[in-house]
């Protein structure tokens, strides 16, 4: 006999108390809350039992429409679904489906998977749907994930700051954990798994030897406890050198057998306190992070030392491609191709190799990084920043969905059909291991991301990691119907929005390929006149190279040749400035200010067009913003509205420095209709912000 279970009286309770309309909101539901109406007490049953289906149940109970079929959550092999044709191999371990049946006589809803995972993600899958409009009589729904790990790295340090976090300190209590497990642990779980992720890197990549020491570990342990029922595996930050520092060793040699040994017993204990650990990633040998080059050993040395220390509990590494090195004069975006794609074949089978999505530094645009399609035999995860580092911090809205899939989407040249995103979910190359990393924007703002849009970010993060071929405005729809609610005005006013929104932050900051125009250190605001940094790379002026007949890094054979790191096809369009997308003209070639485009216009002439283009996009969004005053709640909109007209004034402020800084290098004047600059070149490069967040000191 089928054993039903059903949520008790106490659930009911907690379920609608959380549900109860807010007068005000402060955002803090995210895409779960405000737009959900309060549930109707559907009667959901499970075949077994376990913590992650009663969360499913409740999650059902606590927002299914009145009117909705009884909902039963089984396991795909449960002995009630004999009659059911379900396609087992197609669900995988995390998949779902979600259709009408009738069960032992009862017209309900079923909701399957694999596991238990799998029904929870079911779960939020209806919910999904219904949210967003699709019909309750008709329920069809059936969905695994194209890729193995869908993971936030948190660069959240010990003492709560959180490197290039705009949203407040944290969100882990360091300090009162593992005895105080903060709600809100829960409630991140939760919108998590609602989304497909699947784990969670703790602490910076700029790690620090201590989270390996038994009290963080215990912390870190009391996390994953929350996080178990929601599928979310803790992974941590390895500090390479913390055989040294924590250790007692006096080398962190990946061939030294006591340095493998002390990592053995390090990951031991690991998973004595996490037996679902996922396994360490390493920033290493990068921006002052020691790693195994430090005593002539490669990175896929370091990285297969401390797989094998994870290997027998099932943990992976993922070693960071996210290197360029003090000494070598070469072009900074070549430096990872040169250093990795010859060490392709050479990683263990439980290492990823962690490559972001550009070959220099999360740009507002960058062309695809060359690593994805030249290391076949290396399974690579793609790391996309979701925090906005580059992008306005916090308070500009920029929807990043266009700029994820704009990347997936791009084809590698190296064989027939590929794309970024076949090469990361595996599929290129038939490896199982696979994944996407996006670097967290959450912090312990009320709102968790700093703004309302910004949520959006970490929506669209997480639904593209689970498929890769979803469409960034469908999930803009998607998102904005469950976060605003469904009326058609605001969702189509929304949707607009946000999908003009990255173009218009590349065009205010950096148009047509340029890149790295950033001020010192906190990256807030322009700096492409900086040249007196120790570093080469450090300097705006190594990227733009702007003189007065000219801007631009040369990329082709006559300049760094760093096209050539790209497949064939791909290379010979980099090549040529005529076959160069425009989007991308002055991060391959340096080309004369008079250089004519194919419509006519001189690239000085088109790049004066596209930073006012930028500003008017602003402007335009703060009018759209303000069409919707009376049909969203009073809370979110006024926080929305002034973070536009902050985003204004420094959208301005951006196009004027850049303008007048270009202007003192070329000598020409503004193109007829274009406003100068307000203030002269001097006032922008006097401009100091000492306390600018999420800057590391
Ligand atoms: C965690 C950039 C950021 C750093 C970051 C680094 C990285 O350089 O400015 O804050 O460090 O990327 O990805 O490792």
């Amino acid at each position: 006999m089928m054993l039903i279970r059903r949520l008790g009286p106490l659930w009911t309770c907690a379920a609608l108390a959380l549900a109860s309309p807010a007068l005000a909101d402060d955002g803090y539901g995210l895409w779960l809350g405000s737009a959900r109406e309060q549930g109707a007490s559907v009667p959901v049953d499970w075949t077994s039992d376990s913590p992650t289906l009663r969360i499913a149940a409740e999650e059902l109970r606590r927002s299914l429409p009145a009117g909705s079929r009884p909902v039963l959550l089984a396991r795909a092999d449960d002995a009630a679904l004999a009659g059911q044709r379900i396609d087992r191999q197609a669900l995988g371990t995390e998949g779902y489906r979600v259709q009408h049946a009738t069960i032992g006589g009862r017209a309900v809803t079923l909701v399957t998977g694999a596991t238990d995972l799998g029904i929870l993600y079911g779960a939020f899958a209806l919910l999904r749907h219904l949210d967003s409009g699709g019909d309750p009589a008709n329920i069809a729904l059936a969905s695994a994930p194209q890729t193995r790990l869908r993971i936030l790295n948190h660069w959240d340090n010990l003492d709560g700051v959180v490197e290039r976090g705009y949203s407040g300190q944290s969100l882990w209590d360091w300090w009162t954990l593992p005895d105080f497990k903060d709600p809100r642990y829960a409630d991140y779980a939760r919108a998590n798994a609602s989304i497909g992720i699947n784990g969670t890197v703790l602490n910076n990549v700029n790690a620090k030897a201590e989270s390996l020491t038994a009290p963080y570990i215990a912390k870190a342990a009391a996390l994953a406890d929350v996080f178990r029922a929601y599928g979310i595996k803790v992974y941590l930050s390895a500090r390479f050198s913390a055989p040294i520092e924590i250790g007692g060793l006096k080398t962190a040699d990946p061939r030294d057998p006591a340095v493998a040994a002390w990592w053995k017993a390090k990951a031991d204990e690991i998973y004595r306190a996490i037996p679902d650990f996922g396994g360490f990633l390493v920033k290493a040998n990068s921006e002052g992070q020691p790693g195994p080059r430090d005593y002539g050993a490669s990175h896929a040395d370091g990285a297969n030392m401390l797989a094998s220390a994870v290997k027998p509990h099932g943990g992976i590494v993922m070693w960071r491609a996210f290197v360029y090195a003090d000494t070598d004069p070469e072009d900074r975006a070549k430096q990872a191709y040169t250093e990795f794609e010859p060490l392709d074949g050479q990683f263990a089978d439980n290492v990823l190799v962690q490559v972001k999505n550009g070959a220099i530094d999360f740009q507002p645009r960058e062309p695809f990084h060359p690593l994805f399609g030249a290391m076949p035999k290396t399974p690579l995860i793609a790391e996309f920043q979701i925090t906005k580092e580059y992008l306005g911090f916090a308070t500009h809205l920029a929807y990043l969905g266009p700029m994820f899939e704009e990347v997936l989407d791009a084809p590698t040249g190296a064989r027939r059909g590929e794309t970024v995103a076949s090469v990361i979910t595996g599929k290129a190359d038939g490896h199982t291991l696979s994944g996407m990393a996006g670097v967290a924007n959450i912090g312990r703002d009320r709102d968790w991301s700093g703004s309302t849009f910004n949520q959006a970010n970490w929506y669209v993060f997480g639904r593209l990691a689970w498929d890769p071929g979803l469409s960034s405005q469908a999930l803009a729809r998607e998102w904005a119907v469950q976060t605003f609610g469904s009326d058609p005005m605001v969702i189509g006013t929304v949707v607009a929005m946000m999908m003009r929104s990255r173009e218009a932050v590349v065009d205010y900051t950096g148009p047509l390929g340029l890149a790295h125009l950033f001020a010192t250190g906190h990256h807030y605001g322009p700096g492409p006149w900086v040249s007196d940094l120790a570093r080469p790379e450090w300097n705006p002026v190594y990227y733009h190279r702007a003189d007065r007949n000219g801007i631009g890094f040369d990329r082709t054979r006559t300049g760094s040749n760093a096209v050539a790191q790209y497949a064939p096809p791909i290379a010979r369009r980099y090549a040529d400035p005529r076959t160069t997308p425009l989007e991308d003209l002055l991060w391959f070639h340096h080309l004369p200010w008079d250089y004519r485009l194919a419509d006519g216009r001189t690239l000085w002439e088109e790049m004066v067009r596209r930073y006012d283009r930028g500003v008017a996009e602003v402007a335009a969004m703060r009018a759209q913003w303000a069409t919707l005053k009376s049909r969203i709640d009073a809370e979110r909109w006024t926080k929305t509205d002034t973070f536009l007209a902050i985003q204004q004034r420094e959208a301005r402020w951006w196009r004027d420095a850049s303008l007048a800084y270009w202007m003192s290098v070329n000598g020409l004047e503004l193109p007829a209709g274009s406003k100068a600059p307000e203030h002269g070149l001097e006032h922008y490069k006097q401009l100091r912000f000492p306390y600018a967040p999420g800057n590391p000191h």
